[in-house]
């Protein structure tokens, strides 16, 4: 069987990979319709050799498609979910518009596939850095309950969006010409630079982006009581994202048992070589599948805590292939309307 699928936001940085992740994997298409803003249509993109005509999105979109994966933004999900189940589609929503709805699903397919079979139409697809910790975070709290997890994020720029990789590399060319960086997509100039993450601040004095490490993380491991607090940093890396985590267990987690349960996790490469001081970095992260885990180690400041550093590619794992293996496990667990 081959299913009707529609990419909306299919000119995005998570779009464009969504597209070479439906034809690297052979998702079963039968029909793709790659939907954009005005601004897009009339413009084509390659799938499988073939050159596809981007349609501006519209009510009549969503006629005979069977799966909708959405990566253009929470308004736009937040107009056009609706319209798609309406419809009869299931949405693949990989915006926050919808992720801590309670009868919305928020799926890891490696951590909770079973929640997939609650979907009434819409299933998110979580935030970038919530979805990397999990992979690395969940196979250890299976063995020993996490109490607390404090995660600070070193955050590239592909999560702002295709404008934000573009102007990254420009401000680099300019200042590197003795040039005034020019900052427009993101707030300030990341080339050369850094700054806490650019989400809007709530009153508690966190980003958003670090509330959904918190929120989702725990919607997701099913689990209300784990404590988590996050920082989470832009820095002037392309495509993938770091996270430094420190867990703390009820009892002590010995690092090598923490090593031997990782090197077997799904999703997750172990990465480290203590002679050369060789661990997880965005260049290896970059354009694979696998977050990537390394100097794990025994917080000398508590006797239940452990150290870890994980680098994941966020537009593969941390979006685009995290919503492409979503769409599979619907296939599999025959759960599409
Ligand atoms: P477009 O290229 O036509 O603006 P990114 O996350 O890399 O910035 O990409 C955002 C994606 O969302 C793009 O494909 C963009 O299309 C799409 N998009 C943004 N706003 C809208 C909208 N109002 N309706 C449909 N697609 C939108
Ligand atoms: C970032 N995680 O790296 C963000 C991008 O809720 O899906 C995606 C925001 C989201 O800036």
């Amino acid at each position: 069987k081959s299913y009707r699928v529609a990419i909306l936001g299919a000119t995005g940085a998570v779009g464009t990979e969504l597209l070479e992740l439906l034809a690297s994997r052979n998702f079963p298409i039968a029909d793709l319709k790659l939907l954009a803003s005005e601004r897009s249509a009339g413009k084509t993109l390659n799938f499988k050799g073939e050159n596809l005509v981007i349609e501006s999105v519209s009510d009549r979109s969503f006629e005979n498609v069977d799966i909708v994966l959405a990566s253009a933004g929470g308004g736009t999900s937040k107009t056009w979910a609706s319209v798609a189940v309406e419809k009869g589609a299931v949405v693949i929503d990989n915006s926050s518009a919808f992720r801590m709805n309670p009868d919305v699903p928020l799926i890891v397919p490696e951590v909770n596939p079973e929640a997939a079979a609650t979907h009434k139409g819409i299933i998110a697809n979580p935030n970038c850095t919530t979805i990397l910790m999990t992979l690395a975070v969940w196979p250890l709290h299976q063995v020993k309950p996490v109490k607390r997890i404090i995660a600070a994020t070193y955050q590239s720029a592909s999560g702002a969006g295709a404008k934000a990789m573009e102007e990254v590399k420009i401000q680099t060319a300019a200042i590197l010409q003795g040039q005034q960086p020019v900052a427009e997509v993101l707030p300030y100039p990341l080339a050369f630079n850094l700054f806490p993450h650019n989400s809007p601040l709530t009153d508690v004095g966190y980003c958003e982006e670090e509330l959904k490490m918190v929120n989702e993380t725990r919607k997701i491991f099913g689990d209300q009581d784990i404590r988590i607090t996050a920082t989470c940093v832009r820095v002037p890396v392309l495509r993938a994202h770091s996270e430094a985590i420190n867990l703390e267990f009820e009892t002590p987690f010995n690092p090598d048992e923490a090593r031997a349960i990782l090197s077997n996790a799904p999703g997750v490469k172990l990465v480290e070589d203590w002679q050369r001081n060789y661990f997880p970095m965005p260049i290896d992260a970059s354009g694979k599948d696998e977050v990537l885990v390394g100097r794990i180690r025994q917080d000398i400041s508590h006797a239940c805590g452990l150290e870890l550093w994980l680098c994941g590619d966020q537009i593969r794992k941390g979006a685009a292939l995290n919503a492409v293996q979503i769409a599979e496990l619907l296939v599999e667990k025959n759960l599409l309307k």
